[in-house]
């Protein structure tokens, strides 16, 4: 029997050192907390990125006699491997394959998968033909750790230590299938971060959640050209031990769309920066506050006839995924609130930014000259305001008082006007940086021309489209992504179909209100375990019961309402904000992977349990309890109803992983800015233990 008590860990997805999207940034946060906690004995597993590898991975050798000796076999068939360091946070050991020096054996697995779980793989696919080889070579790597189709090295493959496999997301998810088909002696998880056909369905014109449980999912996966990938998912979430997801709302739409029940929910969570002074993390939202200032300031040029410091920013970021982040929905609410601002009078004007990359060729001249200009302006009066300085010295050494008109010059007085009048400007300020690919049917383009919003000199509300993800090197907005976020006042993700949603998540830990919606992982979260998620700066918009023009008509009142708060109160809420962060750590967030990973434990090697079973009666110390498709435990709150029908509470593990007594530790500091009571957390369930 494998010992229970010091399992290896393997966690295996596209992602590892590879950054695509959101499941990289999963990991990589992810990773000091299981390094904690499994040391040496953890291993990350995935493609080996040669573009990035060399400077994301040192290579070492492998300790684990198990792990050598199957990398020597893997290696003695012509496959290139790199083990090493990933050079994080934690430095975790990682496994990538080369995958392309693997596909010699391509054609031979395809038939295989084919004939061992009857999944289909269409020729030039090469997303899924390069799932198929990371599954293979995962299942082999496994398969000769643990001696279950070992080949050479029979006598180091590890027949001591329980081993755990998680596969995170559907390109990953063969490996899975594999292990199970081949009865390969290891602890199987499988993670969906979202589902293929969720993803296409919302996409398109389709009243998602509604008709979830009466999709024939066959023919939607067919009728969109994705059976075969679908099939991978699928086969995946029903081949493991343990199924997960990210959210509740992520796996009530897993039951229906890939058949089985998610025995429990894995929220993300991040590594929250902890600064020692409070007043710290509002003094960066200054400091990268005047850089964004500045790049208004050019943008704006000749039309920058409003007050910075009655100026709002706002945001909206993600993949480009118009519909689903919701792009649709904040474009046409800030049509309203531009409305209701100037029906007001209000001496503030919003900038609202948009930033996903879409089809660029480069940034517009327009949109460099701005910049140039303003930087050119700045440096005169730089110049100008040395040669001041100068004069009002000399004058003064000498015992004169400096009268006003003798300060400039002639010549600077000419400088300036020169700069001034190279200022002036025909043209509107532009709406988007980049010369778009296809301007005329950019959906973004497209509704800011049917809304009228042209920032115009009238408009309160102002828009920024910015089609290309941030970077510290960009001559136009010099910030990368965090510090842009920092010196913002609100974002704003009315996602419609969004399982987590890290761009709520991170501007919360940064202490920046946003708002969200009740369709994404992040909103319900917030909503089912904190008391009035308004009050410390998430706004959560409903997405399930109100109609789209209701959700429309919500979203522009938050942010009406927000443009109303005094600095005073804007500071108050940051501190809020920032307070929640502590619920989003992985040092909290962790312990239902912890959780995961010790019910897929219990159910593949129950008799390793079994004393303790009797000890504590049957199921009584299983997080998940004792079997596939057990019922869960009920969170002590139940959640809203979404939908007619729908019940999330079932899956609601995730609400129980919280003491309550966390985030509610008060400094003076926080009594000074903030009246309110603690953070009042909704559930009251005390952590469970893994044993
Ligand atoms: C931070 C800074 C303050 C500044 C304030 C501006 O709190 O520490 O010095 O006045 O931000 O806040 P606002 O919401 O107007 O950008
Ligand atoms: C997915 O990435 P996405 O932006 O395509 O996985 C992320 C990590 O779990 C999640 O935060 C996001 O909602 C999903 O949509």
């Amino acid at each position: 029997m494998r010992d229970v008590s010091q399992p290896l860990l393997f966690e295996t997805s596209w992602e590892v050192a590879n950054k695509v999207g959101g499941i990289y940034t999963v990991i990589k946060t992810k990773v000091p907390v299981t390094v904690q906690e499994y040391g040496d004995r953890y291993h990350l597993t995935g493609p080996w990125n040669r573009f990035t590898a060399h400077v994301e991975v040192e290579e070492i050798e492998p300790e684990l006699d198990a792990v050598a000796a199957a990398l020597a076999a893997i290696r003695a068939d012509g496959i290139q491997v790199l083990y090493g360091r990933w050079l994080i946070d934690g430095a975790p050991r990682v496994i990538l394959f080369d995958i392309g020096s693997a596909a010699h054996k391509l054609d031979e697995w395809k038939g295989d998968i084919w004939r061992v779980a009857g999944i289909p793989s269409p020729p030039n696919d090469i997303e899924t033909n390069d799932a198929i080889i990371l599954g293979y070579l995962n299942a082999w790597l496994f398969g000769e750790a643990t001696n279950c189709t070992a080949s050479m090295c029979v006598a180091k493959a590890d027949t001591q230590h329980a081993i755990i496999a998680q596969f995170h997301e559907w390109q990953a998810g063969i490996g899975a299938v594999l292990c199970n088909k081949r009865k390969i002696d290891v602890a199987t998880i499988f993670t969906t971060h979202a589902t293929l056909l969720g993803r296409y369905l919302c996409a398109g014109n389709v009243d998602f959640y509604n008709n979830l449980k009466h999709f024939n999912v066959d023919e939607e996966a067919g009728k969109r050209g994705i059976y075969h990938r679908y099939c991978i998912e699928r086969a995946a979430a029903h081949c493991v031990d343990v199924f997960t997801t990210v959210s509740n709302i992520t796996a009530y739409e897993a039951e229906y769309l890939l058949k089985r029940k998610p025995d429990g929910v894995l929220p993300n969570g991040l590594n929250v920066v902890k600064f020692s002074a409070m007043h710290e993390f509002q003094n960066l939202h200054q400091v990268a506050k005047e850089r964004i200032h500045h790049f208004v300031r050019g943008h704006f040029y000749g039309h920058y006839n409003f007050e910075l410091e009655d100026t709002l920013y706002f945001f909206t970021a993600g993949r480009y995924e118009y519909r689903n982040k919701g792009i649709d929905m904040y474009v046409e609410a800030l049509a309203r609130l531009n409305g209701r601002l100037r029906a007001c009078n209000s001496p503030i004007t919003v900038v609202a930014f948009i930033i996903t990359p879409a089809k660029v060729n480069s940034f517009t001249v327009e949109t460099l000259k701005g910049q140039a200009l303003i930087k050119q302006l700045e440096d005169t009066v730089a110049e100008v305001s040395a040669r001041v300085g100068k004069r009002i010295f000399e004058m003064a050494a000498r015992g004169r008082e400096p009268h006003a008109e003798d300060l400039l010059t002639e010549q600077d007085r000419i400088l300036l006007k020169r700069r001034v009048f190279s200022l002036k400007r025909d043209s509107l300020p532009p709406i988007v940086t980049h010369n778009m690919v296809s301007d005329h049917d950019d959906p973004v383009l497209s509704q800011l021309r049917a809304v009228h919003l042209f920032n115009n000199d009238d408009d309160r509300v102002k828009v920024v489209f910015h089609p290309e993800f941030l970077n510290a090197n960009n001559p136009v907005i010099g910030l990368d992504y965090e510090e842009f976020i920092r010196g913002t006042h609100l974002g704003v993700f009315p996602s419609y179909y969004e399982p987590w949603g890290y761009t709520p998540a991170e501007c919360t830990v940064m202490g920046v209100p946003s708002i969200t919606t009740n369709l994404s992982g992040f909103g319900c979260f917030m909503e089912d375990n904190i008391v009035n998620p308004q009050d410390y700066g998430i706004y959560i918009v409903d997405r399930r019961l109100k109609s789209a023009d209701e959700s429309i008509e919500q979203l522009a009142g938050y942010m009406f309402e927000f443009c109303q708060k005094s600095r005073r109160q804007r500071i108050n809420q940051r501190n809020r904000t920032e307070r929640l962060s502590d619920i989003l750590d992985w040092k909290r967030m962790g312990i239902e992977y912890m959780k995961a990973r010790q019910c897929a434990l219990r159910r593949c090697y129950p008799e390793a349990f079994e004393e303790e079973e009797e000890e504590e009666g049957a199921g009584a110390s299983s997080p998940y309890g004792s079997g596939p498709g057990a019922k869960l435990s009920r969170p002590q709150s139940i959640p809203g109803t979404p939908l007619p029908g729908a019940d999330l509470a079932m899956y609601d593990l995730a609400a129980l992983s919280i003491s309550a007594e966390l985030p509610g530790v008060r400094t003076q500091e926080d009594e000074d800015h903030d009246l309110r009571p603690p953070i009042q957390l909704k559930m009251k369930t005390p952590l469970m233990t893994p044993t």
